[in-house]
């Protein structure tokens, strides 16, 4: 039976404890959200999404923790990310981290 090196584990559980919790707060026609959610789509990733239009809890809890309602807004642990622009370079500099598109 193949036997994982100590080190390998140790890495893994290293990059399991950097990976931040994030969540992209979106809804479908807003142009801002379709365009980092094409350019997740372009770099094969993907992350847990909740669609503040189809349940305004999400919309309440994004205002809660963010201030704002405005989207797209990425939520990294317990702070908001606002503006696509700087969405799109966040992922771009974690993209090894996120999860790939099934
Ligand atoms: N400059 C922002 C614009 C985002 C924006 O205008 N979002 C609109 C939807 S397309 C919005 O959330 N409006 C509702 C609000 O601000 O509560 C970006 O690039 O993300």
């Amino acid at each position: 039976m193949y036997e994982q090196p100590q080190t390998e584990v140790v890495y893994q559980e290293m990059r399991q404890e950097s990976s931040p919790q994030l969540v992209l707060y979106y809804f479908p026609s807003c142009p801002y959200c379709r365009k980092v959610l094409d350019h997740l789509e372009a770099m094969g990733k993907t992350l847990p999404k909740r669609d503040t239009r189809e349940n305004s809890d999400f919309k309440d809890e994004l205002k809660a923790m963010g201030g704002k309602t405005q989207v797209p807004a990425l939520r990294i642990e317990n702070s908001v990310l606002y503006e696509s622009d700087a969405i799109v370079a966040y992922l771009n500099s974690i993209k090894d981290d996120l999860p790939d598109l099934p």
